[in-house]
């Protein structure tokens, strides 16, 4: 935790919320259990974001806000001073203090991300997360057109986690030490979802968390990811790559995504959805949800891929 840090935030976001440069949305919460899988949901209702100011305007639809971004959104220019990243406030959060780690200099948000990527975003984790207040954060990243992102100059994002929220990854890891996936180890795949995910635990002794560690974990989960895109492309060649990325202190996650939206309920996901965090924001969608909360489960599925737990690389690969 770096209080210093966490206050700059605090207060840059009061600032903006009150001059209105943060466009705050308000939002319901409920938190579902899925009958089926287990997998716990908060799912957020905030009809407010189909009003978002600049959707659908063509002139900021071509500008990239994260070229010469707001001075009133900086909260860094130069993060930890690496000349790589600005730290700006989410102009359109629905949980306070939405965060984007923007990269300084103009990269396509299909690129893989890199050892300094994932050491940054790891050190913001243990900068901002506070174990004695609870206070825990995720960092997500949302690769590709199928993944859910809309702005395509690179940028990860960092949520505030949900209070006494339990995701599947919380529980996959649970007790597990850290290993790096090769040719004999998977990583772990929890069978009862549907949907396609690898997830690494990472190691409970930060001090041994290093570049190299990070990425050789990212790039061990990236292989398997990207399989699906070289195995599914003879029979889908407008499929485009696109995946998640969800890291936490306790742990990394890539999930291979073949569609950003769901054609059985009006609803997109980005890496969030993957948490189990669902954004909504229709309300007839919210209904369907509250009534069927496994309905959510099939949807990962959709704009997913088939989950592959009890498979070894090779055997799904080939
Ligand atoms: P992307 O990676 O491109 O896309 P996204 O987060 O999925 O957001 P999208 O724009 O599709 O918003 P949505 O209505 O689904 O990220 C681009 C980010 O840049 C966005 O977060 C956007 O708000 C932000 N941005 C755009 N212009 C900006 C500017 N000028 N300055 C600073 N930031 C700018 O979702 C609405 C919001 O809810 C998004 O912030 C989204 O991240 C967040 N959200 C999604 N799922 C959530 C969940 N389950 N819980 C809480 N928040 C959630």
């Amino acid at each position: 935790m770096n209080p210093e840090l966490t206050e700059k935030i605090a207060a840059k976001y009061a600032k903006g919320v009150e001059s209105g440069d943060v466009h705050f949305s308000q939002s319901d919460c409920k938190k579902l259990k899925d009958p089926k899988t287990g997998a716990q949901y908060m799912v957020t209702h905030a009809p407010s974001l189909l009003k978002k100011p600049e959707r659908g305007d063509k002139e900021t639809k071509n500008r990239n806000p994260f070229a010469e971004p707001e001075p009133e959104l900086t909260v860094c220019d130069d993060l930890y001073d690496l000349g790589k990243y600005k730290l700006l406030l989410n102009k359109f959060p629905v949980v306070p203090e939405h965060l984007l780690l923007v990269t300084r200099e103009f990269k396509p948000q299909i690129s893989a991300l890199d050892p300094t990527d994932l050491l940054t975003s790891y050190r913001l984790l243990q900068d901002l997360d506070d174990d004695d207040e609870q206070i825990r954060n995720l960092v997500f990243y949302n690769c590709g057109a199928p993944s859910g992102s809309s702005q395509d100059h690179k940028h990860m994002q960092v949520l505030r986690w949900p209070q006494k929220f339990v995701a599947f990854q919380d529980r996959l890891c649970s007790g597990k030490d850290h290993f790096i996936p090769d040719m004999r180890t998977e990583p772990l795949q929890d069978a009862k979802l549907s949907f396609a995910h690898f997830v690494v635990p990472l190691p409970e002794d930060e001090e041994t968390v290093d570049e190299d560690l990070l990425a050789m974990t990212f790039v061990s989960l990236l292989q398997r990811t990207l399989t699906f895109f070289q195995d599914w492309s003879n029979e889908h060649p407008e499929l485009q790559t696109g995946y998640n990325v969800l890291l936490t202190r306790q742990w990394m996650c890539l999930v291979p995504r073949s569609s950003s939206k769901s054609s059985e309920l009006d609803i997109g996901f980005n890496a969030t959805g993957y948490a189990g965090l669902v954004l909504v924001k229709h309300e007839d969608v919210w209904n369907k949800i509250l009534e069927d909360p496994h309905v959510v489960d099939r949807m990962m599925l959709e704009c997913g891929f088939p989950n592959t737990a009890g498979t070894s690389a090779n055997e799904y690969n080939y």
